[in-house]
């Protein structure tokens, strides 16, 4: 079975505790929760890491090589700034589908700048937790694709 990386950035841990007219009342586990089985249903499994260091993040990028059919990401403010975090995408050369909760380019123009999307398969954003689904969705199709077969 393949598995899926679900990889969440900084603050993404407070989701459901602060701002939830921003960001929902969802948590981080109810997101998990609903990847598990999303993917499940897509005959896919999830690992589902969140940290708030972008190191972390790289490393978990490089170590999804070989392990992870691909990857779920949502770098939260990361996806602004980390040209580090772009290359580790880029070398690592697994699959990925950038994710966020909110429509970035309403926001402030700051956030309308992604390092993330010119690496990814494309970016899925302004649909809430949904946006996690479009994307293991997205990934699986992908997947079946590239080996021949289609996804439901
Ligand atoms: O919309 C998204 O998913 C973001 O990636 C969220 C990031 C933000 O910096 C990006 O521009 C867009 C922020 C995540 C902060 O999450 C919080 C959740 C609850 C309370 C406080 C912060």
């Amino acid at each position: 079975m393949s598995k899926l990386l679900i990889l969440n950035g900084p603050n993404l841990n407070l989701l459901g505790t602060r701002q939830p007219e921003v960001y929902g009342r969802v948590t981080l586990d109810d997101i998990n929760a609903l990847c598990a089985k999303e993917a499940s249903r897509l005959g896919l499994s999830v690992d589902c890491l969140q940290s708030n260091h972008e190191g972390a993040l790289i490393d978990a990028v490089h170590a999804a090589r070989g392990q992870h059919a691909g990857i779920v990401l949502n770098a939260g403010a990361y996806t602004h700034t980390s040209v580090a975090l772009m290359d580790a995408i880029a070398s690592a050369a697994v699959p990925l589908v950038e994710v966020h909760l909110s429509n970035i380019h309403a926001r402030e123009a700051f956030r309308h700048k992604s390092y993330i999307a010119p690496v990814a398969l494309g970016q899925i954003c302004g649909f809430g937790a949904t946006g996690y689904i479009l994307a293991i969705q997205a990934l699986a199709a992908h997947l079946a694709a590239q080996s021949g077969k289609a996804s439901t």
